[in-house]
């Protein structure tokens, strides 16, 4: 079977007038099949020393972000749509903790259970609170723009450094993205990422954790535009 992965790099500048830092998105895709490679691949990105991390097993089930969801990483909250679909659950301005596969959503913590369900939500919303000196950030994203228009984005921002990745073809029913961000320096403020969809596409997350990567010796990369860079490739599933 056939199988294709793709891996979408966009690169921004910060735009202080006297350094510079490099930061980057990439998305790994892989099949619902593929969670055992999909967390070894997310090991090697996180490298290093976890300094916040959320893999939503302390909640109970049916957690909801009605009033913000504090959690391991930060405060997570829900931007309602329009037009829920029919795996919306409850009252539909709210992400909801799950621990069961749901929609071709599902967990993908080792002996874990639970995950956050976007409950058929437009918008939700992670704003990453303290992370000590991390510089980089993973997390697992399920179920992704199955249904509906093709309309996924991941928004991240501190102020000086925007992200937004487009998808372009409708995936398969319990895909599974591995979305790994490199902010090039520690974060020293708090972050905001926000993973848009259109409204009755639901989507799950899971496994999201901050961790420390020693920098490159010889300093940050300088970049004088910015520019973006998708490889495709083809292999066996
Ligand atoms: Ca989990
Ligand atoms: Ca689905
Ligand atoms: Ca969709
Ligand atoms: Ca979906």
């Amino acid at each position: 079977m056939k199988f294709l992965k793709t891996t979408l790099v966009a690169a921004a500048i910060a735009v202080a007038p006297t350094a510079a830092s490099a930061a980057s998105i990439m998305l790994d895709f892989f099949s619902s099949s593929q969670l055992s490679e999909a967390r070894d691949a997310k090991s090697a990105f996180d490298h290093s020393v976890s300094t916040a991390s959320e893999d939503f097993e302390g909640f109970a089930v049916g957690t909801s972000t009605l009033n913000g969801l504090d959690t391991g990483i930060g405060t997570i909250t829900t931007v309602a749509g329009n037009n829920p679909g029919a795996s919306a659950i409850g009252i539909t301005s709210e992400s909801i903790v799950r621990d069961s596969t749901a929609f071709g959503r599902y967990n993908t913590t080792f002996s874990g259970e639970k995950w956050l369900d976007s409950n058929d939500n437009a918008d939700v919303i992670l704003d990453i609170g303290d992370t000590g000196d991390a510089n980089r950030l993973s997390l697992f994203i399920t179920d992704v723009d199955d249904v509906g228009a093709i309309a996924f984005e991941i928004l991240s921002t501190n102020g000086v450094m925007d992200f937004v990745f487009n998808g372009t073809q409708k995936l398969a029913n319990g895909n599974l993205i591995l979305a790994m961000f490199d902010f090039g320096a520690s974060l020293a403020s708090e972050y905001t990422i926000t993973l848009s969809i259109d409204a009755g596409d639901g989507f799950g997350i899971d496994d999201v954790n901050a961790t420390v990567v020693p920098l490159p010796a010889g300093g940050l990369l300088l970049l004088t535009a910015i520019g973006g860079l998708a490889v495709f490739r083809r292999r066996k599933a």
